[in-house]
């Protein structure tokens, strides 16, 4: 269909990756970092227009539109493939298919999962090579089955006009046109591990989620795994690469995903998690020594940088580097640039994609085939106002439901307006692969399949003063809250019930090291009642678009939560009338 001049089988060899490398500092699809301060390192400027993941291009093609759900596009998979053959006709004529076997997940685990990915992009080839196990891994894990993903993409001509991300699940399939971009285009990522993967799971009895995924060993040597789900560019690298702060002594955090979790019941009646993926592909822009020094060393070699500023001295540079802006760079669209621009030098959205391995904190655990015990699950999203720094849920069928009542004010990660608040269920709304409303009920039928299922809680870190300034310091801080959360799993840490959930008491949060005043904290703990109501309206509103589809269980919670606020608001309306008479 595509009539390509050439074809590569890859085998995922270190010569291969050179020559691959070679022909693109010819072709110009790398750029050569200073080789001396940064090995094994290159640039990429992607097409100005291709720079996020675009979702309005993004469909699910199955034989019922209701399996698809009011959260995804969908095209009927004939019409989907009828759209799509025109522009794949010829779409590699004088160029080379790269025919990319990658495997998802450890070698020899029963988690893992196989692709293989046709395309016609080198960059595509090379950060495959990052964020997946590439050759031979995964034919052997084939073996003689045919259970594998087949993805196509191409490059197509990079128009948004002619960019489609479309996904057959019933015939486990991706055809991607038109993008480069790492969400459209490292088909093993989000179109396999989590779209096809979330409908594969939801068949097979497990979870396919767009969590992180961190393991804690506290002061006496016990160890902890959390799982958390936060939507894009929201601080999942940073919190999977969280690190103690020096006045919480004895801590030790360890990195075993970033960005995607498969969870699966274990014999011990526990739920296990692994991350299929093999590399990071993270949000550059406020990545410095401060912020995240695990992930700014990470990223000093073996790293291939998209859509960041290049300085003179051939170093990349990004908003939020350590070093101050320099007095000349190219922009991330190879402008000349300099501090008084108008425009960012590194685009909000560049990116690193660079090998887990080099992640110092990656913990032993990464290549387990069984994964880790999860003891607790975060909920988490960018909300300036209403929501509290942490809250637990009272049980799974509560927590499914902090789950599917997320939102988050928008990012980078995703093309649009960016700030705006929008509906983000368990952090899946881009990457759910089947109707919304059967994936709730498949969380509630995962819960009840656990004897011991881990703990649900909400997390907010991005609180703000009225006038706009955070009022919690994040970063290696967080884990004053998982401190909490953890002792809360083991049965003590103080809470106090609220209309949505429990709540620490001021002095539950460890504090030993920090400056924040009793004040900030109530504010950072606070729960309003009043301002819930609102909220109430809107849950409802978005429940009902899945009709049918919405497990009765996720109705009952909204309920009970309702009810919850009208107690919890009444006393309080009644306070100061005249009672007397
Ligand atoms: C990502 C995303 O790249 O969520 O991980 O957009
Ligand atoms: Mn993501």
């Amino acid at each position: 269909m595509t009539i390509p001049d050439r074809i590569v089988y890859c085998e995922g060899s270190e010569a291969e990756k050179h020559t691959i490398i070679k022909e693109c500092l010819v072709t110009g699809e790398l750029i050569e970092l200073n080789q001396k301060a940064l090995p094994g390192c290159y640039m990429h400027r992607s097409a100005p227009h291709d720079v996020a993941r675009t979702e309005h291009l993004t469909f699910v093609c199955t034989a019922r539109k209701d399996d698809a759900g009011p959260n995804n596009n969908w095209q009927a998979p004939d019409a989907a493939k009828a759209r799509l053959t025109p522009l794949f006709g010829g779409s590699m004529q004088g160029r080379t298919m790269y025919v990319v076997p990658f495997l998802m997940g450890p070698a020899g685990s029963r988690f893992s999962k196989v692709g293989v990915e046709i395309t016609d992009s080198r960059y595509v080839v090379l950060s495959m090579r990052i964020m997946t196990r590439v050759g031979q891994a995964a034919l052997d894990h084939l073996g003689t089955s045919d259970a594998f993903t087949r993805c196509l993409h191409s490059l197509g001509d990079l128009s948004p006009a002619r960019r489609f991300i479309m996904h057959f699940p019933e015939e486990n399939a991706v055809w991607s046109i038109g993008s480069g971009y790492g969400g459209n285009a490292l088909l093993g990522k989000k179109c396999m591990a989590l779209r096809l993967a979330s409908w594969l799971a939801k068949k097979e009895g497990w979870l396919a989620e767009h969590m992180l995924i961190l393991g804690l060993q506290d002061p006496q040597g016990k160890q902890h795994y959390v799982a958390g789900a936060f939507p894009s560019a929201c601080g999942k690298t940073n919190l999977a690469m969280l690190m103690p702060p020096a006045s919480m002594p004895g801590w030790t955090a360890t990195t075993v995903g970033d960005d995607i979790a498969w969870l699966r019941p274990g014999n011990d009646g526990r739920l296990w998690a692994l991350n299929p993926e093999a590399g990071f592909f993270g949000v550059v822009p406020g990545t410095s020594q401060r912020t995240n020094a695990t992930a700014f060393n990470m990223i000093q070699r073996n790293t291939i940088y998209t859509n960041v500023a290049l300085r003179p001295d051939g170093t990349p540079w990004w908003e939020g580097h350590d070093d101050p802006a320099p007095a000349h760079a190219l922009d991330w669209q190879g402008r000349p640039w300099n501090p008084s621009s108008p425009n960012k030098a590194a685009h909000p959205n560049s990116r690193f994609t660079t090998p887990a391995t080099q992640c110092a904190t990656l913990s032993p655990e990464f290549d387990n085939p069984e994964g880790v015990p999860i003891d607790a699950i975060l909920f988490g999203a960018r909300r300036q106002r209403r929501v509290p720094l942490v809250y637990e849920a009272g049980s799974w069928a509560h927590g499914t439901f902090l789950g599917a009542t997320l939102s988050s004010e928008t990012t980078a990660a995703a093309t649009g307006k960016v700030g705006v608040l929008r509906r983000d269920p368990m952090a899946m709304l881009p990457f759910c692969g089947y109707n919304m409303g059967d994936y709730f009920a498949h969380w509630l039928e995962m819960g009840a399949s656990v004897a011991k299922p881990p703990q649900i809680f909400r997390v907010n870190w991005f609180r703000t003063t009225d006038d706009g300034k955070f009022l919690w310091p994040g970063f290696g801080d967080n884990l004053r809250v998982l401190k909490w959360i953890l002792e809360r799993c083991e049965g003590h840490g103080k809470a106090v019930p609220s209309a949505i959930g429990a709540v620490p008491t001021l002095d539950a949060i460890d504090r030993k090291g920090l400056e924040i005043s009793d004040d900030d904290l109530s504010a950072l703990l606070k729960v309003d009642p009043a301002e819930w109501v609102e909220a109430l309206a809107g849950q409802e509103d978005f429940f009902r678009t899945f009709g049918e589809h919405l497990p009765p269980a996720m109705w009952d919670e909204q309920k009970h939560l309702a009810h919850r606020i009208e107690d919890a608001i009444t006393p309080h309306d009644l306070q100061g009338r005249d009672l007397g008479t």
